[in-house]
């Protein structure tokens, strides 16, 4: 391992201790619009995960811990400021990187800016609690970060799932070492040069890109992380939250799901059909939240389906960079992936628009796949229970509000739920009897105020939010006897 202070263009190394650090081997990374090598990037392994939760833990009791909430907040409004100054930089660099459109990345930058700035004005609230307990003492209940956070974070949301934890864990005072995916570590490593640029000081933030079962697999068992927070596949959550147990540290697990929309009758049906749609599209549908599952109503079945076919139809696809309706997916193993599932739908439902990669000579060379849908799914089909991470919707009817629910719960999923109704009461018993984290009611969108949580397999935990922030500190009590002998 050696040191450097430059990165060589298409060369791109971990970010620790405010300097760039290569490691012995490097991974490519391609573009998954059009298949070219966009970067070889330093292959963190052990030592550099060592070197980066030293560099944390030096930063952490060198003196971020003693920064109050106030001087954090300042550096987290400047680190707003300069990631905002960055757009259009961080957007295209996130588009080429991922596949998705340029004005999703855009969005998705918007959001880092506004974790920060979230944050920052929260900050300042978090206090603890003096206990009436007894009148010649006093008993405190106080507030303090962990220490050292390790955060693993996956591919198709880089700068917006990267920055939802790393601001609430750096405003409580924590120093955090940050893994992103090797599918998509650009951005991440860039706006961790442009976050020390704006004021946070070298180790507070670090970042190893690697390789899940190396970089990953050392940062989820190392002894120096006092909490770690994972988002991404079911059996690897597992395997982080066993690897953390076993040092006794808490981890936060935000993994899959399969999300449904549940439209009754009486909604708005253009609104509901624009939103559907979208909702499994958005990203090529590689979103944990993703409007997977498609529960109508009966009686609605044929216009519904049909309204949600036309927008499927009419969604142009192409290179993320050039703003298409839907880009690619991330890699040729996740097209595989939802390519299978495409076949195995063919058996399970009736195919009603897509079907596989366009026929679409300029796009061959990127990870194309079809708008699909499938309607006619039976609750227990494989497509309807699976979380497939491609740009499939499933669609099954229902005839009343309690067969509505069946439905919806009836996957081993628990993330978030999209309800169409006119009706208030109806909607607030669907808020009250759907097993998720999270229900919205006429639309499908939340901002970074609501607390996201999974409930069964999408993982335990909580970002977004106060309560993330909260979750970012841990509770000291203290007596102290109010006497002078
Ligand atoms: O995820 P992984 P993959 C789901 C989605 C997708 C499937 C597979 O269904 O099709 O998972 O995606 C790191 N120890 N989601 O294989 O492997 C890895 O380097 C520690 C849903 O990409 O879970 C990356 O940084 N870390 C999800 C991160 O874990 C390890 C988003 C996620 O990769 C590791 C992504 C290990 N042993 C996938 N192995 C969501 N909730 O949004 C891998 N990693």
């Amino acid at each position: 391992m050696t040191e450097t202070t430059t990165t060589r263009a298409l060369r791109r190394d971990a970010f620790i201790g405010g300097r760039h650090v290569s490691a012995a081997e490097t991974f490519p990374v391609y573009d998954p619009s059009t298949g070219e090598l966009l970067a070889e990037v330093a292959r963190s392994t052990t030592a550099e995960v060592d070197l980066a939760v030293d560099a944390a833990r030096k930063a952490f009791d060198g003196g971020w811990k003693r920064t109050t909430a106030a001087q954090r907040a300042k550096i987290l409004r400047s680190v707003a400021d300069a990631i905002a100054a960055h757009e259009e930089e961080l957007a295209l660099l996130e588009s080429r990187d991922t596949g998705k459109p340029l004005r999703q990345a855009r969005v998705d930058v918007g959001f880092a800016v506004r974790f920060f700035e979230y944050y920052a004005s929260m900050v300042e609230a978090v206090f603890g609690h003096v206990l009436p307990a007894s009148t010649d003492r006093i008993t405190l209940a106080m507030r303090e970060p962990y220490g050292v956070t390790g955060h693993i974070i996956p591919w198709n949301y880089p700068i917006g799932i990267g920055t939802r934890t790393i601001a609430p864990s750096l405003a409580a005072g924590n120093c955090v070492v940050l893994k992103p995916a090797e599918e998509a570590p650009l951005s991440c490593l860039r706006l961790a040069e442009i976050i020390h640029e704006a004021g946070v000081p070298a180790g507070v933030l670090n970042v190893v890109p690697g390789l899940g079962f190396e970089a990953g697999a050392a940062l989820s068992g190392h002894p120096g992380i006092d909490r770690i927070s994972f988002t991404g596949s079911v059996p690897v959550g597992i395997a982080v939250a066993q690897a953390a147990a076993l040092n006794l540290v808490p981890a936060d697990l935000e993994l899959g799901g399969k999300s449904p929309n549940l439209v009754f009758a009486d909604a708005n049906l253009d609104l509901a059909a624009d939103v559907v749609a979208q909702s499994i599209l958005q990203n090529a549908g590689q979103t944990c939240s993703a409007g997977a599952r498609l529960l109508v109503e009966r009686k609605i079945h044929e216009e519904f389906v049909d309204k949600v076919a036309t927008r499927f139809r009419r969604t142009t696809l192409g290179p993320g960079p050039q703003d298409p309706g839907m880009g690619p997916v991330i890699s040729r193993k996740q097209q595989g992936r939802v390519l299978d599932y495409i076949s195995l739908g063919r058996e399970e439902g009736d195919l009603i628009v897509g079907g596989g990669v366009p026929d679409d000579e300029r796009l061959a060379a990127g990870n194309f796949v079809e708008p699909t849908l499938f309607d006619g799914v039976p609750a227990d089909a494989r497509i309807a229970q699976e979380e497939i991470f491609g740009p499939v919707l499933t669609v099954t009817s229902f005839d009343d509000t309690d067969e509505a629910i069946r439905l919806a719960n009836g996957t081993e999923y628990g993330l978030v739920a999209g309800v169409w109704t006119s009706h208030v009461g109806r909607a607030h018993r669907l808020i009250r009897d759907l097993r998720c984290g999270q229900v919205m009611v006429n639309t499908f969108s939340n901002g970074v105020e609501l607390p996201f949580s999974g409930r069964k397999r999408s993982g335990y935990g909580v970002e977004k939010g106060w309560e993330s922030l909260i979750a970012f500190t841990q509770v000291k009590g203290a007596v102290v006897m109010m006497t002078d002998d």
